[in-house]
């Protein structure tokens, strides 16, 4: 058998340094869900990057940040928990960013780790070279890091030399997955995710925080057409007006999205059938946040 590169990498930075947005860049697909909102990200989310010489497991994590809830606190856990296991850790810091305390936190963290790290420098297409530079020279300043790489995902600017210089650093080893998979998360999670991602990007304020979004049903109708139901629990009465809109408009531009996306997925029609249910207090419940792989 031929042998081929294997390990695995932990993305961690300050909530909406481009972790997830990083991680679909370099598998090539949408695996984990993106919005301009922080904390989007609930639990951890591995994409599996396969090709002829390497199997490469990357770990989104949920930002660290300061946790006042017990939602937030299990999310900060979920991304020291990745750290533990893998072989890299990616730190990823956009240019110009503030070392605050969530920064000196996680440097605090990787120094006592016995493994590979790598500065990323985030969203180079949008900043001057300068910036990104004195950013760079900044943070290196605080921990020397074994590689650092500026790279944009959504330009992919320097995508491919991240990954060459990741397999450079791994060990030879055997394929975990197979070769053709890309996530190691269950459609149901990975539709429900998909869902959440237009709550947030459609809604303000704080009612994409206080959701949730549960895959029941999937059903292939015919080759082409796929049928899904999915429940989209919310805390308070008042919430669920909010996510419905006037006559329904807002859940319905939630659903067509949402849809969108599920239908570039898996490359079949969808038909997405969204409903709202109000369940108080649901983190405090373990089992809603069994649901979300949070617990
Ligand atoms: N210009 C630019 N924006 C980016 C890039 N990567 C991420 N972003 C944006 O930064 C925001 C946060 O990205 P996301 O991946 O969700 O950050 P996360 O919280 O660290 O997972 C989103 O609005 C992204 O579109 C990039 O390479 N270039
Ligand atoms: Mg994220």
């Amino acid at each position: 058998m031929k042998k081929i590169k294997t390990g695995l990498v932990a993305i961690v930075g300050r909530p909406n340094a481009g972790k997830s947005t990083l991680l679909n860049a370099i598998i090539g697909e949408k695996v984990s869900i993106i919005s301009h909102k922080p904390n989007t990200t609930r639990t951890q989310i591995r994409g599996i990057y396969n090709s002829v010489d390497s199997q490469i497991i990357f770990i989104d994590t949920p930002g660290i940040h300061n946790a006042k809830d017990r939602i937030n606190n299990l999310m900060v856990e979920k991304a020291f928990e990745a750290m533990e296991m893998v072989d890299i850790i990616y730190f990823l810091v956009e240019p110009g960013e503030i070392k605050g305390l969530e920064y000196r936190k996680i440097i605090k963290l990787i120094e006592g780790k016995d493994v590979k790290k790598f500065l990323v420098v985030t969203k180079i297409d949008s900043f001057d070279k300068e910036t990104v530079y004195k950013t760079a020279q900044s943070v290196f300043e605080d921990y020397k890091f074994d590689i650092v790489i500026p790279v944009s995902s959504i330009k992919n600017i320097n995508i491919d030399k991240l990954i060459e210089v990741t397999k450079d650093n791994l060990d030879y080893g055997e394929r975990l997955y197979p070769e053709d998979d890309i996530v190691d998360v269950g459609e149901k999670f990975l539709i429900a995710e998909f869902i959440r991602e237009q709550i947030f990007e459609l809604l303000k304020d704080e009612v994409p925080y206080d959701t949730f979004v549960e895959c029941e049903l999937i059903e292939d109708r015919s080759e082409n057409l796929m049928y899904i139901s999915a429940a989209i629990y919310v805390k308070r009465d008042s919430q669920k007006a909010i996510i419905l809109g006037k006559r329904g408009s807002s859940i319905k531009k939630i659903g067509q999205n949402a849809r969108l996306t599920l239908e570039n997925f898996f490359g079949v029609k969808v038909y997405l059938d969204l409903f709202v249910k109000v369940k108080e207090n649901w983190e405090q419940k373990d089992e809603y946040l069994k649901i979300q792989g949070i617990l």
